[in-house]
């Protein structure tokens, strides 16, 4: 006879690894996973989440609870509302490539989203491969601008397998979501990290019973040294339309750094007299690229 679903099963705690837009994936302290359906009322889970749930039958239950998490990631969505992309991360790892593109002003809104949500930043230039000269030359003036800022940047090439050690050390025994245009090489370098991956996919998409067409929203893979990465597709952009202007600029390291030099405590380093911020991009303390990058993030927000 089947276990009754309901009142009298066991709550076992768990953590969501994969969200299938309907169904989520759980899995269980031993590695166990299972298809689950959340409760009518609960909140939206994301992946990352630890959650209580009950088992309904053999590899499926329901999410009964979301555990208190310690940071969670939204992203824009209908109607003005957000929906959770990754929960409980400790890392945001921003991913650039010269193929298709360097966009700085998509990178300097993941690290606003960091500074203001204190998760920790990390870029990652990857496709090293494909530098040229000319190519190679405006990368490293780039990445000075950040490097002066204190973010680190390691360099790989997920192709050519390089520096990827280097990258393993800054994920080992954190929760990281690899973010960045579509592209970049997200989901290459997530292969190149995990030797299982295959083996992590299928056992997956045999849970959930929906092939390995259905196409996941973002999934957390678990990494052979300690620490998890969360390949994401589709997350370009999240949330800053709910960032205020002062977070706005408190989301540029050296804004806030000369901030409180500024004459006005409220200002916000426009046309303001004595600005220190502005003095600081005139003297090229500050990056001017980066304080115009500023200036398009208001207007696209549109204080
Ligand atoms: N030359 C080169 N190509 C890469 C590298 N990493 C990924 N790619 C290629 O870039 C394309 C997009 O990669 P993918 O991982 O799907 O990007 P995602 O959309 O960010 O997940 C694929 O054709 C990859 O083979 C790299 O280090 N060097
Ligand atoms: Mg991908
Ligand atoms: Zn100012």
């Amino acid at each position: 006879m089947n276990q009754p679903s309901g009142k009298n099963s066991p709550i076992i705690k768990g953590r969501i690894v994969a969200h299938l837009g309907k169904a989520l994936i759980v899995e269980d302290d031993e590695g166990q996973t299972a298809l689950c359906k959340k409760r009518t009322q609960l909140e939206q889970p994301a992946v990352g989440d630890y959650v209580e749930w009950i088992r309904t039958e053999a590899g499926a239950g329901r999410v009964e609870k979301v555990l208190e998490r310690r940071s969670l990631l939204s992203r824009p969505a209908k109607k003005g509302n957000v929906r959770p992309v990754a929960a409980n991360l400790d890392q945001i790892v921003a991913i650039l490539a010269v193929k298709p593109n360097i966009d700085p002003l998509l990178l300097d809104q993941y690290l606003i989203v960091c500074e203001f949500q204190d998760i920790a930043p990390l870029i990652v230039l990857n496709k090293t491969d494909l530098l040229d000269e000319e190519s190679r030359k405006t990368i490293d003036e780039l990445v000075l601008i950040y490097k002066k800022l204190g973010y680190e940047v390691v360099e790989v090439s997920a192709v050519e397998k390089t520096g990827l050690n280097e990258l393993r050390q800054h994920l080992q025994n954190k929760t990281s979501i690899l973010v960045g245009q579509s592209g970049v090489g997200k989901s290459t370098i997530t292969n190149a990290l995990l030797p299982d991956l295959a083996i992590q996919t299928k056992t997956l998409s045999t849970a959930s019973g929906l092939g390995k067409h259905t196409t996941t929203l973002s999934t957390l893979y678990k990494l052979p040294e300690g620490g998890d990465i969360i390949d994401s597709p589709g997350v370009n952009i999240f949330g800053l339309a709910h960032i205020t202007e002062q977070n706005l600029a408190y989301g540029f390291r050296e804004i806030r750094h000369f901030a409180d030099q500024c004459k006005y405590s409220n200002c916000m380093h426009l046309k303001e007299p004595k600005c220190a911020v502005k003095d600081n991009v005139e003297n090229g303390e500050i990056s001017k690229q980066r304080y115009l990058r500023y200036l398009k993030l208001r207007d696209k927000l549109s204080y």
